[in-house]
């Protein structure tokens, strides 16, 4: 017999839990959430909408299956994802494509009918014994040009409970919108849990990205960014919607500095992960609006932004107090706040570099630990994982610009920073000639070295434009033309930066401090507004030295010497020819549809 989704949704969850989905009409949504029930096969469903009763629901069945464990300090909890599931599984992570569509080779795609079959065979009855979660989201503020509206599907309580401190809640926005939604599709199953309650079967854990039907299917692991749908998967259909309507959806904090007499500029960065981008857009003086995803649009001849997301999923490692007196201070205070793969002594988080004595026992990411533990490769494990992270609102932040999170319309790009890992090539800050000349060379052409925020080797120098090279959904060159595009339309453009805060000497020691970067803010805002004026050099303008050692006297009451600023800022012919040469060979050999124009730019640099 031939029933409708609703009439199967009505048969299949509680009464309570019905009436909840029948109060959005949106037919989609219906078929969307029936066919997954018939094929996830849950035990028991709960539907949550934006009320807070639904969202403590979510927050004690994390508890209550073992995924989190109350700490201490109420409100915080501890995750702990399997030691092989810390990271983003590049390896895994397919987008689905029609046969015979070539996205290029930095893409790493699968036939959609291929891939789906298997992520369906994967996912069938896989929820039977547990209990799915149904929760609705939007990306950008509500009610918003910005608003992109998702809904969660997951069997994991600690991926819901993120998403709850993560995005803005959107059953609201669902029912207002109607049939009218537009909405991102997320099916997640953090499949069989060993006795710790992390995925266990990780030899089938897949990321499956279905373009098609902007639905991203996630199975066998646990790891934020494998399963977050908000996060970086939605962020691969969000890329893709952006290059197809003329926008820019990016991989970059968003933050305010504060200029001469109360002037406010904001900046975006992108950098690639555990590159400082979070650590930049929480420096005390200046306030964060947010610290990972963010949207741009044209607004009259404006280019506008707005955070994606309204938390911060951050990394936890080295953050001290004296580094990072913000963080730190909002780690310390009784916020909601989620500690994954962290040492757990005595219902207190510990992390390396933290800059307190550590315990030489407690359970952290590998389990029962204790000093000179080895894990089956015979490394000896840390009492943190480099890529243990914190989950909290960005409410939290004392430094937080709340009307720029709010704002329906966003606020106006003053600035756009690229940055990398880099110890020998580019010095620490320097500005654009303009639009085009920044999106290429310092955009396209970045570089940096891997860490471990994804699963392989760390330190290896890697081609990454625009720090979004694991997110990409599109052919680059399609990408980057929209992008210079998109510069062109604008009246105003916003300025672009690349900085570099990794280099070193030939010995190895760093050239910088870790909070220069706030110097190098402080310039950027001055050149935006043209206050101060700066050194022509091929690759760009860098600062004058007795601005920066003003500036270094202002913000850090530190002295700033000659020798110092010419080692940091000398231009490296070499090195900068030898990348020139690396990038050009990229783009000319792997990259078939590379708009001409950047090939001219290079090498005019040259
Ligand atoms: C990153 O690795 O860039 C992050 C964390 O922001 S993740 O959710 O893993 O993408
Ligand atoms: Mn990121």
């Amino acid at each position: 017999m031939n029933i409708t989704a609703l009439e199967y949704l009505k048969e299949r969850l509680e009464p309570e839990q019905f009436e909840k989905i029948a109060a959005i009409d949106n037919p989609e949504l219906h078929e969307f959430l029936a066919k997954y029930i018939k094929l996830l096969n849950p035990s028991k469903i709960f539907v949550a909408t934006d009320s807070p009763e639904d969202e403590e629901y979510i927050r004690k069945k994390a508890i209550e299956y073992g995924e989190e464990r109350p700490l201490a300090t109420p409100g915080h909890t501890v995750h702990f994802d399997n030691y092989y599931d810390q990271a983003r599984d590049k390896a895994n992570t397919k987008i689905l494509v029609p046969k015979g569509a070539d996205l290029g080779p930095f893409i790493n795609t699968k036939d959609r009918e291929e891939g789906l079959r298997e992520i369906h065979e994967l996912m069938k009855d896989i929820m039977i014994g547990k209990e799915l979660f149904i929760c609705f989201f939007v990306l950008g503020p509500k009610n918003s040009v910005f608003t992109i509206p998702a809904v969660q599907l997951t069997d994991s309580a600690y991926v819901a409970h993120s998403e709850f401190l993560l995005y803005r809640k959107g059953y609201e926005e669902f029912r207002r919108l109607g049939r009218e939604a537009k909405f991102l599709k997320f099916v997640h199953s953090a499949g069989e849990l060993d006795e710790r309650k992390t995925s266990k079967n990780l030899d089938k854990r897949r990321i499956y990205i279905d373009l098609e039907s902007e639905t991203v299917y996630s199975v066998n692991t646990q790891y934020g960014g494998n399963t977050i749908g908000l996060k970086k998967l939605a962020f691969r259909l969000t890329i893709r919607r952006a290059v197809k309507e003329g926008w820019l959806s990016e991989h970059m904090f968003l933050m305010r500095v504060n200029g001469p007499e109360g002037r406010k500029t904001y900046f975006t960065g992108a950098f690639p992960s555990m590159c400082g981008k979070t650590s930049t857009s929480m420096i005390p003086w200046e306030n964060i609006v947010g610290d990972d995803l963010v949207f741009i649009v044209d607004m009259k001849g404006e280019a506008r932004g707005t955070n994606v997301e309204a938390g911060v999923f951050g990394i936890i490692h080295g953050i001290n107090k004296e580094d990072d007196p913000i963080i730190w201070e909002v780690l310390h205070s009784p916020n909601e706040i989620i500690f994954s793969n962290v040492l757990i002594k005595d219902g207190k988080p510990y992390w390396t570099g933290m800059g307190e004595e550590i315990p030489n026992d407690g359970e952290n990411h590998s389990g029962k630990w204790w000093k000179g533990k080895r894990d089956a490769e015979g490394n000896e494990i840390p009492p943190s994982h480099k890529n243990a992270r914190f989950t909290v609102r960005l409410d939290a932040f004392p430094n937080l610009d709340r009307e720029a999170l709010d704002a329906p319309c966003g606020v106006k790009i003053g600035g756009m920073i690229y940055g990398g890992r880099d110890k020998d090539t580019w010095p620490p800050v320097r500005e654009a000639f303009d639009w085009t000349h920044g999106v290429i060379t310092m955009g396209a052409a970045l570089e940096s070295e891997t860490t471990a925020a994804t699963l392989g080797k760390e330190g290896v120098r890697q081609f990454n434009p625009m720090s979004i090279l694991d997110f990409l959904s599109v052919p680059i060159g399609e990408y980057i033309q929209n992008y210079i595009r998109f510069g062109e339309r604008l009246r105003e453009k916003p300025k672009i930066f690349a900085v570099n805060y990794f280099l070193r000497d030939e010995n190895g020691n760093w050239l910088n401090d870790k909070l220069d970067k706030a110097v190098w803010l402080k310039w950027m805002e001055l050149r935006v507004h043209g206050d101060v004026d700066a050194i022509e050099t091929p690759i760009g303008y860098i600062p004058k030295y007795e601005d920066l050692k003003r500036l270094f006297k202002q913000v850090l009451n530190r002295e700033y010497k000659k020798e110092d600023y010419e080692k940091q800022f000398m231009i490296r012919v070499p090195e900068l020819l030898a990348k020139i040469d690396r990038i050009e060979k990229i783009y000319r050999e792997k990259v078939k549809d590379t708009p001409e124009i950047l090939f001219k730019v290079l090498e005019e640099e040259k």
